[in-house]
């Protein structure tokens, strides 16, 4: 699937992102309960693979309507479970969570222990290296295309992730921008390489789907809270709806931290383009064999960027982290596989120094 997303990847799709709201961080820290919450029994015969999935809405993007297929008549619940039937249970399919904030929502029959020490759950995606960067002296990238990570311990057991049990995994760029290695090297290119905890993008919905190239140029208007605007553009390879179609609302509105743009042009000519990895924390940004691919719980941070703890996690929520067009690319978009837990897979990593 690596392969083929690199090749379907395609054209210049011009703006930016979008989508329905979602919950923001929670902003109740459970640190008050340090230590007096007891280890998260497991039950016998836990999979340690996504069983639920509990909510899917990608934002504009080339894979959108694709990956999963929408058909018509498929309604939210249709969609969800042709997502689980692609990364639930260890199927590795592939979803594509579309531009900035598109997310899916999963859960698991068990609750995730958070060990001490050690990673806890691993998030799969289609990133890869570039084997051949223009750029001799360049740090690590190639397809990195960072979904931030959200977990949710169901501290009520309701069963359901509620808005006040969410919490943000923080991952590198969370903890400082700066100290990605292609920092400098995206700064001097022209990316935006800030950290926005605050960011909002609303996508319109087209009044119709465009047929002249002109129309095509000005096919999806967005605009974000920080007093930028534009189009989104239909690209010649993808010709389906960018927009969700079993979304019915006119706006698509997504709030969230915004990552620094890691995707840069090697090439100085527009056939190039690297996405360059954050050092940890994020999905898609890892190969799935690398250990950073994987998560400690222990990272979760409240609303304030303050460290919590949680003795588990029922629900995990990862959405597109990066708000980025990459020439023919098309925009920065997360896509996603699976999800692990590496305690019941029997699998020891170390959390980081
Ligand atoms: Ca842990
Ligand atoms: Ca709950
Ligand atoms: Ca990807």
């Amino acid at each position: 699937m690596i392969g083929i997303k690199s090749l379907l990847k395609h054209s210049a799709v011009v703006a930016a992102v979008c989508g329905v709201s979602f919950l923001m961080c929670g902003v109740t820290s459970c640190s008050e309960d340090d230590g007096a919450v007891p280890p998260v029994p497991q039950p016998d015969g836990a999979t340690a693979y996504i069983t639920r999935v509990l909510d899917f809405m990608p934002a504009v993007g080339q894979f959108t309507n694709t990956m999963p297929a929408y058909e018509e008549g498929d309604t939210q619940e249709t969609m969800n479970e042709k997502v689980l039937a692609a990364i639930g249970n260890n199927n590795r399919g592939l979803i594509s969570l579309g531009g900035y904030g598109g997310y899916v929502t999963v859960g698991f029959d068990h609750t995730i222990e958070n060990k001490p020490g050690l990673r806890d759950f691993r998030v799969l995606g289609n990133a890869f290296y570039s084997a051949s960067n223009p750029n001799p002296d360049a740090p690590v990238g190639g397809s990195c295309e960072p979904g931030i990570i959200r977990v949710a311990y169901d501290k009520n057991k309701n069963g359901r992730p509620d808005e006040d049990e969410w919490y943000e995994i923080a991952g590198s760029a969370h903890e400082d921008p700066a100290q990605e290695a292609w920092y400098q090297l995206a700064e001097d290119s022209g990316n935006d390489v800030n950290l926005y905890t605050d960011y909002e993008i609303t996508y319109y919905r087209p009044a119709q789907e465009p047929e002249t190239d002109e129309e095509k140029q000005s096919y999806i208007r967005w605009e974000d809270n920080r007093g930028n605007s534009g189009y989104k553009a239909k690209n010649a390879f993808h010709n389906q709806s960018y927009f969700p179609q079993w979304f019915e609302g006119d706006e698509l509105t997504f709030r969230g931290t915004c990552l620094p743009q890691n995707g840069i042009d090697e090439s100085g000519q527009g056939s190039y383009f690297i996405l360059y990895k954050f050092r940890y924390g994020y999905a898609d940004n890892e190969t799935n064999t690398n250990n950073e691919s994987s998560i400690d719980i222990d990272w979760a941070v409240d609303g304030k960027g303050q460290k919590v703890y949680l003795p588990g996690v029922d629900f995990v929520m990862i959405y597109t982290g990066v708000n980025q067009e990459n020439g023919w690319l098309g925009e920065c978009s997360t896509e996603i596989s699976g999800v692990e837990d590496l305690h019941v897979l029997g699998e020891e990593i170390p959390t980081r120094e």
